[in-house]
């Protein structure tokens, strides 16, 4: 049995279904998973290297340093606390520049929209204009694609912009929020400029006080949240479409048999979106029923996989711990994959079948992998060569096996818009509702569990949260691969009421949505910071996001997004909980974190490691704002009385284009 970084025995055990019902058949007999290699390690993992003391920043060391031994600091001195944070910073400035190069391209493909030179429109014109005023466009009298034009060269410029004005879309915060940042000197300027200078910062020899080191680990990470990923996701819901609530399905048994199944993996939908169009044209389906198949069955997998579910109702066949497992079904024909979170160990599980890896994107190859290079000026043609070799495949495939029953019902798509719209309305859309049943008690408070999933944590972890959350009437919001584990414990769904307390229950079913909202993709963190921010600004709940009752948790985070994602919560005034932290052999810097930043940010970074216990602080936490609010006061329970259902706006899912909550 392995020991893992935490010193925990057994969590290794895979407990998804799916998952063992694949790995238990003849046909994946002989796969090597990621499961397999973390019991085979064998060794506790590396005391420097978890604890966050081992440097390498220069040829002096490696260094590594045991806290409060006097003859174990760096060559240069560099104390655990120093080096600590350095690495800490480090991996926020990655993390924030994965989304980066990621909102990046999403700009830039926006751009070529607006410019008539991709397959895309621009799909959303409201919200469009409503971006541009934050950006100081005019948008009266004006062509939609000339404002989109203008708006997508703004934000591009936001990237590598020199100045020392603050982005563009920090406005959108609270004005006591914004008051923080100017007064600690940590509201973003260029975001391409934050990651540079984080990196700078932590080089030997430049910033060696920890405290400094996180106030600009906190301008980058806000520089992601606020800056590069907000915009990636509310360009995306411009062209193409902001979520609304629909039907779809998760987990291993949405692969059909009798089709093609290609699925498409990483993070950058523009090329998932041309594959989408591309799959429906009449010549793919010739082309995939001339060898043989029925039809194309596109889905997902990862975050690319949430982008496309949530605004097309494509099914997410799995997270990121299904990857493998995924391909050992012996039934995909091929897995697309562009950027992020694709491990590389798919090429050798591909190798067993007729399965081909298809990398796309020049900054992401793999060695035996097939590379056809997404070209978004030539989108569909890029896609219909993806899928030509997908389809052409499928004659080739040998045994598989599908669990054709694991797959679950869910309802996604909940973007700040529908939140806004299902709880107010159509006519009076409005988070009110939402802020009259926190303060009247009915939803004790709103948590938001998001982030990866993790070989080296209970796979489990994200449910039982939940589902202690829910149970004490907390709302749930998700995303990324947290939102796909709890689509497969059947929790992103609307009769997932009944696991609900009382009276969330009774709101649940009034609205006729479930109590775990999917909201996107990993990037779409930043859809929860702007309901946060409407929370606040509908009134009622304080003046700033820290004193909402609501918190954040990314228990199996396992990407460096994931911690600058906690970083970006936590200088926005939300508190935040993960299993573990690589920070604990620097004993200062690890009590400023989960406790120290509650004085300059409002909100700090907590630890458990046990599930349960994570649910009990965040409750623990949502109690502590009631009670600062002045609303935790016991009050009578009431019953719904049709005044009270219409003030919820019980036709809010059909406003937004579903049918009621029975038929969404
Ligand atoms: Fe060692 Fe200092 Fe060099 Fe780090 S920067 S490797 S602590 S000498
Ligand atoms: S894909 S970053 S494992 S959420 Fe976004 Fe999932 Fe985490 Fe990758």
């Amino acid at each position: 049995m392995a020991i893992t970084r935490n010193g925990c025995e057994g969590c290794t055990e895979i407990t998804c279904t799916s998952s063992k019902q694949v790995l238990s058949q003849e046909v994946s007999k002989g796969i090597n998973t990621a499961y397999d290699r973390v019991k085979s390690r064998g060794m506790s993992a590396c005391l420097f290297g978890s604890g966050g003391t081992c440097c390498r920043n220069c040829n002096m060391g490696p260094c590594q340093i045991i806290d409060g031994v006097e003859d174990m600091i760096g060559i240069c001195g560099a104390t655990a606390d120093t080096v600590a944070a350095r690495n800490f910073a480090r991996v926020i400035a990655a993390g924030s520049a994965a989304h980066t190069d990621h909102a990046r391209e999403m700009v830039k493909g926006f751009i070529e929209t607006a410019k008539g030179n991709s397959p895309h429109q621009i799909k959303d014109v409201d919200k469009l204009k409503k971006l541009a005023e934050v950006f100081g466009i005019v948008t009266e009298d004006r062509e939609v694609n000339d404002i989109a034009l203008e708006l997508g060269e703004k934000a591009l410029a936001e990237f590598g912009s020199q100045d020392d004005e603050p982005l563009s879309m920090l406005k959108r915060a609270t004005p006591k929020r914004q008051a923080i940042w100017k007064k600690l000197g940590i509201a973003p300027r260029g975001i391409d400029r934050e990651v540079v200078e984080m990196m700078h910062r932590t080089h030997m020899g430049v910033d060696q006080d920890y405290k400094n080191i996180m106030l600009q680990a906190s301008r980058c990470a806000l520089g992601d949240g606020w800056g590069s990923s907000m915009l990636s996701t509310e360009l995306t819901d411009i062209m193409f479409g902001t979520p609304v609530p629909r039907r779809s399905m998760v987990d291993l048994g949405v692969l059909k048999a009798d089709q093609v199944n290609i699925t498409v993996h990483g993070h950058e939908p523009l090329l998932a979106e041309a594959l989408c169009i591309a799959a429906e044209a009449p010549e793919m389906i010739e082309l995939a029923k001339k060898q043989g198949a029925k039809g194309i069955n596109l889905v997902g997998v990862c975050c690319t996989g949430n982008e496309i579910l949530m605004r097309r109702g494509i099914p997410v066949a799995a997270g990121f711990v299904q990857q493998e497992i995924t391909l050992a079904t012996g039934a995909i024909e091929a897995m697309v994959v562009d950027v992020q979170c694709i491990m590389q160990s798919v090429v050798d599980v591909a190798k067993s079948f007729h399965t081909d890896i298809i990398t796309t994107n020049y900054r992401a190859k793999m060695d035996g992998a097939v590379h056809i290079q997404f070209e978004e000026h030539a989108a569909l043609e890029s896609a219909k060569e993806i899928l030509t070799r997908a389809i052409k495949n499928y004659k080739k495939r040998g045994k598989f096996f599908i669990p054709e029953d694991s797959k679950l019902d869910v309802v996604v798509g909940f973007s700040h818009e529908t939140i806004n719209y299902m709880l107010g309305g159509r006519f009076r859309a409005s988070y009110r509702p939402l802020n009259d049943n926190i303060i009247n008690g009915r939803i004790r408070g709103v948590a938001a569990i998001v982030g990866c999933d993790n070989f080296q944590l209970s796979d489990e972890s994200h449910e039982i949260i939940a589902r202690e959350l829910i149970k004490n009437n907390v709302l749930v919001l998700a995303t990324g691969c947290a939102a796909t584990a709890l689509g497969r414990a059947g929790l992103v769904n609307p009769e997932a009421a009944k696991y609900c307390g009382e009276s969330l229950a009774e709101v649940c079913e009034t609205v006729g949505m479930p109590p775990v909202l999917h909201m996107g993709s990993c990037v779409d963190n930043s859809r929860i910071l702007i309901a946060a921010t409407e929370m606040v600004r509908q009134g009622g709940l304080g003046d700033d996001i820290s004193d909402l009752p609501a918190i954040g948790t990314a228990p199996l985070w396992m990407s460096e997004k994931a911690v600058a994602i906690g970083q970006y919560f936590v200088a926005s005034g939300a508190q935040v909980v993960f299993q573990d932290l690589p920070t604990t052999g620097a004993n200062k810097f690890n009590k400023y974190l989960l406790e120290g930043l509650m004085g300059p940010m409002g909100a700090h970074w907590n630890v458990a490691k046990d599930p349960k216990e994570i649910a009990r602080i965040m409750i623990e936490k949502i109690d502590a704002k009631r009670d600062a609010l002045g609303i935790n006061k016991k009050t009578e329970r009431v019953l719904f009385d049709m005044d009270m259902r219409r003030d919820l706006g019980s036709e809010g899912l059909k406003d937004v284009g579903c049918h009621g909550p029975a038929k969404v």
